[in-house]
Formats: C-alpha cells, structure tokens, sequence
C-alpha cells in the first residue's frame, strides 16, 4: 500500500535518481493539491534531471545552472544530496490525509477530484476505496492491479504486445498501418504502457467517415480474437468483447461508433502480469496531427501546443488550426480552419520550429 503513484523505480542508473523519486512525490502531491504551478515545477526539474545521466548534481550552485531549476528547487536539491531526506516531503508525509491522496490517485481511473473526495470521506487506503459504493468497475481492476500498472515495463516488452496486436491486425486487413506511439517511440528504456494507432494509408479510401467504419470493424475484430486468445486481459474503455460473448455484431448493434480501446494485456515471456494497452485508430487524414500528440510527451505537447497558440493557431490531436476564435478565458468557441493534418513534419515547419526527433521529445 506504500507504493506511490508514477513514480518510476530506480533501475535507471541516474546518480540523480534520489531527487528524481522525491521531486516526483512532490509533484504528485502538489498535483493533488490543484497548485498546478508548483507541480510543474517540479515536473520540469525532473525532466531535467533526468537527462543528467553522467554526473551527480551535488549542489545548489550547480543545480541553479541547469535548465527548468529555480532557486527554491536547487536548495531542496542540496537538501536532498546532504540528509537523504526532504523536510517539505517528510512534513507532507506526516499527514495521513496526504499519504491516502498519493496512494488513491496511483488507481488507475482515479484522478485528483475523485481522490480528494475519498480521503474526505475517510478513505485511507485501498481496501478502503474497494468498499466504496461509488466504485467503478474499471477502478476495482485498477485496485486489484494496481502494482501491475504502477510499474514500468522493458521496452522489449512493449514491444512483444505491440508485435502480438500488430499481426492480428495485418491478417485481418493488410492495407492497414499499425504504429507504435508514446514512449516506446521516443526511444525510453521503460514505458508505463502501449500506445497503439491503427489506420490506412492516406488516399486509399477518401471518404472518412467509410475508413473509419472499416477501421472500427478491424478494431473490434482484434479485440474479440485478442481477448478470446487470454492476450487482453480486461477491458478499461470501450466494449467488453466477454460481455457480448465474443459476438463482434451485436457489440457493434450495442456500441456503435467508438474510435479508442483501452484494457490490458499480458504476454507469454511475463504471463500473468497485466500490462495497460491502448488502441487508436485514425482517420488516415489525421495522422501527422495524431503522431505528433500521441507521441507526447505530456510536457513537449503543452509546450508545443502553447508556442501554437502564440503563433496564432491551435494544435490538437486532429490537426493544425488558424482563425480559432476564442472567449474570454482563451476558451475555444470555433474549430477554426485546418491548415495541415496529414504530416507531422508538415506541421513542425509551419510552426516554424526544427524537426524534434520523437527521442528528443522527452521533456
Ligand atoms: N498525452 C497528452 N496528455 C495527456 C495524456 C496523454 O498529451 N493527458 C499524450 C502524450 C503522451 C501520449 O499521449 O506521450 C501517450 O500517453 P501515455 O500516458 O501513454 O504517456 P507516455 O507513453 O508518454 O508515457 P508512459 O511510458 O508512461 O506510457
Ligand atoms: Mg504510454
Ligand atoms: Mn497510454
């Protein structure tokens, strides 16, 4: 139960990794706290600090160097180093209410509105959450695997799920593009999960609204052999292939349109281990705009996306936009026109920033 939330395990070899594990506790709790500012902080300090795989950052002077590090963080830096502690961790740990957020919000399903009303009503831990009423189905399975997705995985083994789905798919249509997303193509070691978009070739069929029809049918398709084959373990988001009885048409007759399928997976090399698996398909139009965010990461998308926003136009997962119009609170209150979609390099020159490498998007 002491397990805390995304916090990555110290298989780095980072000679930083103590201040990487505690600045990311301290994240989580400011998450928690809803001051986004200050979790960014420590967000961008670790991101930092993440690259500084060679050498040990031993002191404030140093650290105040380092890109994304303030003062107030280079200090807490030094702290750390000297006594192997923090005093602002160790005094949010001395609160139980704390301890409870950080543990409720590593549910997968759970995030800090859900966690905060839990632990003020009382909840302190995971068998505590498990008698809630208002427990979802898809939060029981994140409780009852809650170190399985809390861990990271080799990308070697990302990539045996991402082969698995990949084959299916093909024999189902071999026109198909299956590519695997998030950190697993920005090259990292570990990755928390598998990100996976499915499409077709641009051109192949124009008509959107009929490549999706035919993408979703290969989806559903995959999930149902998938599932059968006890390689998808549960479903998250998106139809439970158990409940219609593997029946791709009548979950189709029950479910409609849907264009995403979230759920675990487990591979023969580390069976019985739950890994969470995301699958995507893509109106093939889209594919540069979709690359680009579900390459992530978070922060490199927040970043691009804002420096988008200076330039006069809005990026999102489905495109390139100019002349949005926005409200008051930047709020968008028009889709805008699209500038570009289909190429993700296309949009990086529009922008006018040098192609990034997706290994060089890991902030
Ligand atoms: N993404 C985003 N904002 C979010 C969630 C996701 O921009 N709130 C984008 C960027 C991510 C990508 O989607 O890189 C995939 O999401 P993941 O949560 O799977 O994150 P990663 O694959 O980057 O990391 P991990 O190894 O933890 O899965
Ligand atoms: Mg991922
Ligand atoms: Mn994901």
């Amino acid at each position: 139960l002491s397990q805390p939330h995304k916090v990555e395990k110290t298989e780095s070899g980072n000679p930083n990794q103590l201040v990487i594990d505690i600045f990311s506790h301290l994240e989580n709790h400011y998450t928690a706290a809803k001051d986004t500012f200050r979790a960014l902080a420590y967000r961008r300090a670790v991101a930092t600090l993440k690259q500084e795989t060679d050498r040990k950052i031993t002191t404030a002077e140093e650290a105040i160097k380092l890109k994304g590090i303030g003062e107030h963080l280079a200090e807490q830096l030094q702290e750390i180093v000297e006594t192997h502690h923090s005093e602002r961790l160790d005094y949010f740990h001395s609160k139980v209410e704390n301890v409870a957020l950080e543990v409720l919000m590593g549910i997968y399903g759970v995030g800090p509105a859900k966690a905060r009303r839990w632990v003020g009503e009382g909840v302190r831990t995971l068998e505590d959450a498990l008698a809630r009423p208002d427990l979802t189905p898809q939060q029981r399975i994140g409780i009852e695997h809650y170190d399985d997705f809390n861990t990271k995985m080799p990308r070697a083994e990302t990539q045996q799920h991402f082969e698995i789905v990949k084959t299916v798919v093909q024999k189902l249509d071999k026109d198909t593009i299956v590519e695997c997303m998030g950190s697993y193509r920005r090259k990292e070691e570990f990755c928390g999960d598998i990100d996976i978009i499915i499409t077709l070739p641009i051109g192949l069929e124009p008509d959107t609204e009929k490549a999706l029809v035919r993408l979703r049918e290969v989806l559903l398709n995959t999930v149902v052999i998938l599932a059968k084959q006890g390689f998808l373990t549960c479903a998250l988001t998106g139809p439970d292939p158990l409940a219609y009885d593997y029946n791709v048409s009548r979950i189709l007759d029950a479910v409609g349109s849907f264009d995403r399928w979230y759920g675990a997976s487990t591979v023969p090399s580390n069976y019985g281990v739950w890994r969470r698996i995301d699958l995507l398909i893509v109106p093939p139009d889209e594919i540069g705009a979709t690359r680009l965010y579900f390459t992530g990461n978070g922060l490199f998308n927040r970043t691009i996306r804002l420096l988008a926003q200076h330039k006069g136009f809005s990026l999102t997962q489905h495109g390139l936009f100019r002349d949005v119009a926005r409200g008051k609170r930047r709020e968008k209150l028009s889709e805008g026109l699209l500038v570009e979609s289909k190429s993700e390099h296309r949009i990086f020159d529009i922008l006018e920033i040098p192609y990034r490498e997706p290994e060089e998007r890991s902030m």
